[in-house]
């Protein structure tokens, strides 16, 4: 199913006056208002393919209806979300999750949805039916050449379905650590991945990225191979200057200071890619800004500031992912839920007065500094997010519009009431 632009527009009509008071609000205390509109009109977050799905935990998942059951359903889906927050115009695909059959079929329906393919993913973190040796020991850590061997293969094979598509980069998470001191090496396994990551980064085309994800603990939880921004660094680093780390913010021990750790991998022109999400106690990925707001906001203060400082784009010089999973709700809004919460900590960060903060900073005025970040932080740009939405041809309330079009209802009628998402 598709929304009508129409549709939306005339949605958009009836609460004009509203939002048109807000906004001249809003103005009456900014100056930069349609700069900043224009970056967040450019602004653009990828959407993985498996939060589309029924989400859960290990203990269960919970079925909804109309869940997609193809890809093509997946990119359906993104396309639904895009044409409500003009945000979300692109799918990052996990595979096997999703292993595209028809290149062309596939890339015409994300034509159709305005839909460009970011990251594809590869998965040696479980095995698959028929696969001829287990990743229960790791995979490119594995002490076993073969099944070293046989993750390389599954990654250049991710590859090749990635270049089909037109994505640009490669995210590789890794399972591999271990559960109990003394069951491996630190040194060989740190060896045998860069060793295997080399291989694989040799068979990257020229104008690709490869994103080494980090993660503190989990499903290893004594030691994990990548197990930080250090060690992810150390291989984007020896790897060369295709490699990058990438971010994903449920990764860290409790309490890191993730903008401090952003700050510095742009500093060393070595971030490329994120992860949204928000977390409680681990990596729960619940959805982005749902928890803890104050930091997303920090974070993207990081952000624009480190990419302003090296003159890089901000729409395009990181690759921008949510990563995030659903027990409760229904994915669609939890997805539009996730992005609102990134444009609004992006906004919130592009309000930040620089010069002054410099100021504060340059006189140590501590308090001064505070304020200005928290100034920020307190503003209600809800209502400039809105309008660049609007411009774009998006909905000013996404998530009202999709309950009032009854668009999970639609979707129910369409694939039925008990659709079963492929893939997981
Ligand atoms: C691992 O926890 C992770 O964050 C990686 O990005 C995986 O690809 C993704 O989750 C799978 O759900
Ligand atoms: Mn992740
Ligand atoms: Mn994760």
């Amino acid at each position: 199913m598709r929304i009508d632009k129409q549709q939306i527009a005339t949605i958009n009509e009836g609460l004009l006056t509203d939002h048109n008071r807000r906004f001249a609000n809003l103005l009456s205390d900014i100056d930069n208002a349609e700069a900043i509109i224009e970056k967040l009109m450019a602004f653009q977050i990828g959407i993985p393919s498996w939060a589309l799905g029924a989400g859960g935990t290990r203990f269960g998942r919970f079925h909804f209806g109309g869940a997609p059951a193809t890809l093509e359903e997946k990119i359906e889906d993104v396309g639904l979300l895009h044409a409500l927050n003009r945000n979300s115009g692109s799918i990052s695909l996990h595979i096997p999750w999703d292993i595209p059959q028809d290149y062309a079929a596939i890339k015409q329906v994300a034509a159709e949805n305005e839909i460009k393919f970011d990251a594809v993913n590869s998965n040696t973190f479980q095995d698959q039916p028929g696969q001829p040796l287990s990743y229960k020991f790791g995979s490119l850590q594995n002490v076993d050449k073969a099944v070293r061997k046989q993750a390389i293969e599954h990654n250049i094979e991710v590859i090749k379905h990635g270049v089909e598509l037109g994505s640009k980069a490669l995210t590789v998470w890794l399972a591999d650590g271990s559960c109990f001191p003394g069951q491996l090496s630190f040194r060989n396994a740190f060896n045998n991945t860069l060793e295997s990551l080399s291989e694989i980064y040799s068979a990257l085309p020229e104008d690709w990225k490869v994103f080494v994800e980090y993660k503190a603990f989990e499903p290893n939880f004594y030691s994990t191979t990548v197990g930080d921004w250090g060690q992810s660094l150390l291989y984007a680093s020896k790897l060369g200057k295709k490699a990058y780390t990438l971010v994903d913010l449920g990764h860290h021990l409790p309490n890191a200071n993730i903008e401090q750790i952003v700050a510095l991998l742009l500093n060393e022109g070595k971030l490329g890619g994120f992860h949204f999400n928000d977390s409680k106690y681990g990596d729960d990925d619940l959805t982005a800004g749902s928890i803890k707001p104050y930091q997303l906001f920090l974070i993207f203060n990081e952000l624009v500031d480190g990419m302003d400082a090296r003159g890089m784009n901000h729409a395009s010089d990181l690759g921008w992912m949510i990563d995030a999973s659903h027990n409760v709700k229904d994915p669609l809004e939890d997805l539009l839920q996730s992005v609102e919460a990134i444009m609004a900590a992006y906004a919130q960060a592009l309000l930040v007065d620089k010069k002054a903060l410099e100021e504060a900073r340059q006189n140590s005025d501590v308090a001064k500094a505070q304020e200005i970040l928290q100034n920020a932080f307190r503003t209600d740009v809800r209502p400039l997010v809105a309008e660049a939405r609007r411009r774009a041809g998006g909905a000013l309330q996404p998530l009202s519009l999709y309950r009032q079009l009854g668009i999970r209802e639609q979707l129910i009628k369409q694939r039925g009431a008990d659709s079963q998402t492929t893939g997981l």
